[in-house]
């Protein structure tokens, strides 16, 4: 006779509790629907006078930059399109193809003086010039 209330009690328990760890998961998941900011936060504070390459229409503006040699260049997306800078001769490039989304930045200083041409490898048509002087 105990030994079954004591197994009843024990089964009610667990329904109890089984009951509350269900209702505090649902409680816990409803509460985290955000689904926001997974921005790349590198403050351009120190980079924001240098000059910049907007990427729109599938093209870059302007298509050919000149700039000194120790000047950080800054390619921005600007359209809805991916997009990536990819440089011919492999001296800097954004990462994937097409990595680019809208509202994300590219950012080189460029060391050396040449000209240097890159281009998007999802728009074989979309290419740029980079003339870095002393
Ligand atoms: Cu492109």
């Amino acid at each position: 006779m105990m030994r079954r209330t004591a197994a009843l009690v024990l089964c009610l328990c667990l329904a109890v509790s089984g009951g509350l760890a269900l209702t505090a998961c649902g409680d816990s998941s409803s509460s985290s629907s955000k689904k926001s900011s997974k921005k790349k936060k590198k403050s351009s504070s120190s980079t924001s006078g240098g000059p910049g390459v907007t990427m729109q229409n599938i093209s870059f503006q302007p298509a050919s930059l000149s700039t000194k040699v120790g000047d950080t260049v800054t390619w921005t997306n600007d359209e809805s399109v991916g997009h990536d800078v990819t440089a011919d001769d492999g001296s800097f490039k954004s990462g994937p193809a097409g990595g680019l989304k809208q509202g994300d930045k590219f950012e080189h200083t460029f060391n050396k003086a040449g000209t240097f041409a890159y281009k998007c490898t999802v728009h074989p048509n979309m290419t740029g010039t980079v003339e870095v002087t002393q």
